[in-house]
């Protein structure tokens, strides 16, 4: 009788000390909308990488890619409402939940990468990072989704009025509409996760995105004509559920995550940039008709949208972003 008391207590115990040991470990979901070869996906498998080095396997990382756990939107939802830890979005969606964002869907107003990646990761950076906090979410950095390029099925664009009547899917972006709008298109906004269907079944005639997604999306397949525009800079924002930030990791935890997130911030640019060198001609041997548009044009045209939305994205923000790429 008192021996299996015995062991029945022996068993209890064991059995808390491994649940407390399971519990010291920290598990992060990581939600983002792109491919398994993509710059996202990388950086996301770095980043885990180094947190489980740096922490002796106590921290991981779990990517979901490719929309499995929904649309960019939801996923920002989900780190809000604290359903899911973390996400890597396009800064564009997220300018619905905060318009501090909005700065960065200014047509052509980054030009510079290397100046821009120091004003994004200085003082205005981090301000604008910070308007999340108020909606139950931390900021971690400002990463890339890259300059955007147009593709279509239809023709190639070489000055805005190539693009009238076009329709042309974009990220859900009051700035994004008014701009196709202004060069004569007609706006689709729809989630990621639905664009290569609508392309293939041309629900829509083409789309926007840097040629990394254009590539690891496999939009050549479905989609002839490439335009190098850049007309768009896309920032990729690391947001992460702020009670989980703040309350579920320790200060050791939010020291290792803050260096081992600055170390992939520069490893995911750099993907990026080391990326696209080849990528022009590998959308070319895959079949793509790839033209170099009137970019002057282009941003002659768009000049009512700064106009439109000067005052909401705030004339000092506007300039100093200029500023800082002179
Ligand atoms: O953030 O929706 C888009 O076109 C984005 O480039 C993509 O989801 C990555």
């Amino acid at each position: 009788m008192k021996k299996t008391l015995f062991l029945i207590l022996v068993c209890l115990f064991a059995f808390t000390a491994a649940t407390a040991f399971a519990a010291d470990k920290l598990v992060l979901r990581v939600a983002h909308t792109l491919a398994p070869e993509s710059h996202y996906n990388k950086g996301l498998e770095h980043l885990g990488q180094l947190l489980n080095e740096a922490s002796g396997g106590q921290m991981e990382l779990q990517i979901f890619h490719s929309s499995q756990l929904g649309s960019e939107r939801d996923a920002i939802e989900g780190v809000s409402m604290g359903t899911l830890e973390m996400t890597l979005v396009s800064s564009a969606p997220l300018a619905n939940f905060t318009s501090d964002f909005l700065v960065f869907d200014l047509p052509f107003i980054i030009q510079d990468r290397q100046k821009a990646y120091a004003w994004m990761d200085g003082p205005e950076g981090r301000k604008i990072l910070d308007s999340v906090l108020t909606k139950g979410m931390v900021g971690l950095g400002i990463w890339e989704n890259g300059f955007r390029m147009l593709t279509n099925s239809k023709k190639p664009i070489i000055v805005p009025e190539d693009l009238n009547g076009l329709k042309i899917r974009l990220m859900e972006n009051p700035i994004h509409v008014a701009t196709f709008k202004t060069l004569g298109a007609y706006p689709v906004p729809m989630p990621f996760g639905e664009l290569f269907t609508a392309l293939q079944q041309k629900t829509v005639d083409g789309q926007e995105n840097p040629l990394i997604i254009i590539s690891t999306s496999k939009f050549s397949e479905v989609q002839k004509y490439l335009s190098l525009t850049g007309h768009f800079y896309a920032p990729a924002i690391l947001l992460i559920n702020k009670d989980v930030w703040e309350k579920k990791m320790t200060e050791d935890q939010r020291k290792i995550f803050t260096e081992a997130e600055l170390k992939s911030r520069e490893w995911e640019r750099n993907f990026c940039i080391e990326s696209e060198k080849t990528l022009v001609d590998s959308l070319k041997a895959a079949g793509m008709e790839v033209a170099e548009p009137d970019k002057a044009k282009f941003f002659e045209v768009l000049q009512p949208v700064y106009a439109e939305f000067e005052a909401k994205v705030g004339k000092e923000r506007i300039q100093s972003l200029v500023d800082a790429q002179k």
